[in-house]
């Protein structure tokens, strides 16, 4: 994204809209315990934390850039997350002080979203440009994670890249070994994906040129890492940093379970992600870590939506003999004709039924 810089005469306006949109809404304005005669210029940030009701905000003001400050938000403004760019004043008349308020959200170019338990669309990173899924043969995928992901990028109009990270722990392809199966299949669901034309990358935190491989694809980019708890999004976050995962001095994200020194003294597999942070890359791109999910449902949704968030099956939209065909085993049904040509695999068919099905039960 350009860094478009803001004159003052236009952040005053932003804010000012906005103020005046709070003031017509139900929400009130005057926010209680803030000494509105303390506050400085308007100035425009960076959300790059966003924990409860604290955001933490990078200034983007020549003489503080860099630096960061405590902020709590207006409340007119609507919910705000790790991306945005805002605009906000500094707390307090003596020098040194950090903390801040937000006045005003410039517009998002795009945001990545998760539904809330009530099955809302929520957004947890703004003005990004690439989704990168993470994955992993331990912990093995939930059923069908990947598609469900891919189906709300698509809806959103995000760039995806499927990322299958801990490759050191993957067994040769021509194993025969039982024991090696899962993890093979796990090679088979990238394959998929790059059959049908998604950005995919196998990498290892324990290999640097697969790391240098993947830092190339994301340079000058945003990109927020998604993904099952414990499949490494924090540690390639790190890795791509070059940062070892213990060195606080140095802001690395929380990596979870036994690695090394880490768990010495404390209690294994505590320190996992909470919440979703913006890492610079040296040179240019930014790296948005999140907590892992335990699962992704999507929220509502028509099934014709569902359907064109599974890329390949689109030139087959609306082409079945029936209107109302449900893509069983009706007649004429273009979509059972595409598998049966190899044009479709029938897990994605049957991972398209399988979502459905639940978005019919809320
Ligand atoms: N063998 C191997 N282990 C890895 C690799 N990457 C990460 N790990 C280990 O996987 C575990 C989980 O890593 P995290 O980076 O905390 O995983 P996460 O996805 O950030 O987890 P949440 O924050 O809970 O979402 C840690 O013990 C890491 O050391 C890798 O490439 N290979
Ligand atoms: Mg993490
Ligand atoms: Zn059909």
């Amino acid at each position: 994204m350009a860094k478009r810089r803001l004159n003052q005469q236009q952040l005053r306006r932003i804010s000012s809209q906005q103020t005046a949109r709070g003031k017509r809404g139900d929400e009130p304005v005057a926010d209680a315990g803030i000494d509105e005669s303390s506050l400085g210029p308007e100035q425009e940030g960076l959300i790059v934390c966003h924990y409860g009701q604290q955001l933490d905000v990078e200034s983007l003001s020549p003489d503080t850039r860099g630096q960061l400050f405590r902020c709590h938000q207006r409340s007119n403004l609507p919910p705000l997350v790790t991306g945005d760019r805002i605009i906000w004043q500094s707390e307090g008349d003596s020098t040194g002080n950090s903390t801040g308020i937000i006045v005003a959200l410039l517009p998002r170019h795009s945001a990545m979203s998760r539904p809330n338990a009530r099955g809302e669309q929520r957004s947890i990173a703004a003005n990004i440009d690439r989704v990168v899924v993470v994955f992993a043969p331990v912990p093995e995928p939930f059923g069908n994670l990947l598609d469900r992901y891919l189906v709300a990028i698509e809806h959103l109009r995000l760039k995806p890249l499927l990322l299958l990270n801990k490759c050191d722990l993957m067994p040769a392809e021509t194993s025969q070994d039982a024991d090696d199966a899962a993890a093979l299949k796990v090679s088979d669901l990238l394959k998929l994906y790059a059959g049908i034309g998604y950005d995919t990358l196998r990498v290892s935190c324990h290999q640097p040129d697969s790391i240098d491989a993947l830092r190339e694809l994301l340079s000058g980019e945003t990109a927020v890492f998604v993904g099952q708890s414990g499949v490494g999004k924090s540690s390639l976050i790190n890795t791509l940093r070059g940062i070892d995962d213990d060195d606080n001095d140095a802001g690395a994200a929380d990596v979870g379970g036994l690695s090394k020194g880490r768990a010495i003294g404390r209690e294994k597999g505590t320190h996992t992600t909470t919440a979703t942070r913006l890492y610079h890359l040296p040179g240019s791109g930014d790296l948005v870590d999140s907590p892992g999910i335990r699962e992704f449902g999507l929220w509502h949704i028509e099934a014709e939506q569902l359907m064109y968030g599974f890329v390949e099956f689109r030139p087959y939209i609306g082409q079945c003999r029936f209107r109302d065909c449900r893509h069983q085993q009706e007649p004429g049904c273009a979509l059972l004709a595409a598998v049966k040509q190899g044009k479709i695999k029938a897990s994605r068919l049957s991972s398209y039924h399988h979502i459905l099905q639940e978005l019919d039960r809320n």
